[in-house]
């Protein structure tokens, strides 16, 4: 039996052979190849055909046939061919072939996202987000959604954006750190996966003023227990998208390989590993970029370092009780070239008296966390939790050179819109 079928979408190629003509189309979930032969459809849709340009969205119906010409080894022969919607000449190629430069392809971005390499990267986004949501839901948690609109600082004094709110200054969410711990003795374990806003004028391979967090808290955990969960949740993810994005990681040329371990080291030795790359790190420093690459590199799994100095961690860290110079930070990075550091998390202070101290030593004012203070005035269990970034763990998933390919529309100091 003669299979037909009928199908909608935009031309990404056309070319022309005399009296045979072939369509690449670029349906909604992949592409599909057309030929059209005047003979067989006649002078008006050939017409049609000959006036088609790129981007035109076009219905094509006819029959469904293994071709050993055809690259996907099949193709449709046209024998109805409708414009539904022309297109204007387009200002950036989008066939994958050649890459405008990125300032370009930002400007025509709602262009950009229809190529199919950009494409295959949202795709595989949607995958990593499904299967973080499945991860929690299946061990537990809460999913919960917090204020963007706040304030105060949730990580400190800086990078705020202001927002006028009515009468009063408001700040955009740098990330639901005050809620989520908020949520502790309601539920026990939480998380969410939302937008966080920095106004930092970094312009690197690895910031963006706004992006988002897979955040998450527990009460009653360890911190053994915290690189636990987030390496299972890594390494789900993973799965899943090997599963899920066999056609997507082609397309992106990407071998995944889901990781089975993990490695750990305390921040003294990263310390080491970085000064024997030649780095002039002091005990005390946070790692730079280009330290935090170095440091990368040394690694091709996952890895977490583990107990950072005070001076280093925001005031809801907690510090360890036999060394207060060191806190309960624990981050995990991606390994490789395109490693990045995916998350920041550890246990928490829930002493409102010690908040309150380390809020003063590090320049904030206590009165403007009142609600925060007064909370753990009321029971509040031990906890701590993480908060991993989406589009740095894209980075590295997809081995994305700038972290702003993992950002359907990047936030940069320089870019707003479209
Ligand atoms: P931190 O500020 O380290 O910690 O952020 C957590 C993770 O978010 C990602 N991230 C960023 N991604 C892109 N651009 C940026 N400018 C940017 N800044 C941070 C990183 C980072 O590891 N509340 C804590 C988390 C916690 O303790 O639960 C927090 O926000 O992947």
């Amino acid at each position: 039996m003669v299979e037909k079928k009928e199908v909608y979408g935009h031309v990404l190629n056309i070319r022309r052979l005399g009296r045979v003509g072939f369509i690449v189309l670029r349906t909604f979930d992949g592409i599909e190849q057309v030929t059209v032969k005047r003979n067989i459809v006649g002078e008006d849709i050939w017409k049609t055909f000959t006036e088609l340009g790129f981007e035109y969205f076009i219905r094509v119906k006819g029959e469904y046939v293994t071709s050993s010409i055809a690259k996907l080894g099949h193709e449709i022969i046209a024998e109805e061919l409708e414009v539904i919607a022309p297109s204007k000449p387009l200002p950036i190629d989008l066939s994958d072939k050649v890459e405008a430069e990125f300032p370009t392809r930002i400007k025509y971005r709602y262009l950009d996202i229809r190529r199919p390499k950009v494409r295959a990267i949202f795709r595989v986004r949607s995958t990593l987000l499904k299967a973080a949501r499945e991860y929690f839901y299946k061990k537990g948690f809460v999913e919960l959604n917090f204020p963007i609109i706040i304030a105060t600082a949730t990580e400190g004094g800086a990078n705020l954006f202001k927002v006028t709110y009515f009468d009063k200054i408001a700040y955009l969410a740098q990330s639901a750190q005050l809620y989520k711990q908020s949520a502790i003795p309601a539920f026990g374990k939480v998380f969410t996966i939302g937008p966080s806003f920095r106004a930092e004028k970094s312009r690197t391979r690895k910031h963006l003023t706004e992006f988002w967090q897979i955040d998450v808290e527990k009460a009653l955990t360890t911190p053994d227990e915290l690189m636990e969960i987030q390496f299972r949740l890594v390494k789900y993810i993973y799965e899943k998208i090997h599963e899920e994005n066999e056609n997507e990681l082609k397309i992106l040329n990407v071998k995944l390989e889901v990781p089975e371990y993990y490695h750990k080291l305390s921040y003294e030795e990263a310390l080491e590993v970085i000064k024997r790359k030649g780095f002039d790190i002091q005990w005390g420093d946070d790692f730079g970029s280009d330290e935090e690459r170095a440091l990368c590199n040394e690694f091709d799994v996952p890895f977490f370092v583990t107990e950072f100095p005070e001076q280093v961690v925001a005031f809801y860290y907690k510090l360890k009780d036999e060394d207060p110079r060191m806190a309960h930070r624990i981050d995990m990075y991606g390994p490789g070239q395109y490693g990045v550091e995916w998350s920041s998390g550890g246990l928490r202070e829930h002493d409102p008296k010690r908040l309150r101290e380390r809020m003063i030593a590090k320049g904030l004012n206590p009165e403007s966390f009142s609600w925060y203070l007064d909370m753990f005035e009321y029971g509040f269990p031990p906890h701590g939790g993480f908060g991993i970034g989406v589009e740095r763990l894209l980075q590295t998933i997809l081995q994305l050179e700038k972290i702003h390919e993992a950002a359907l529309y990047p936030r940069t100091p320089d870019i707003l819109e479209p």
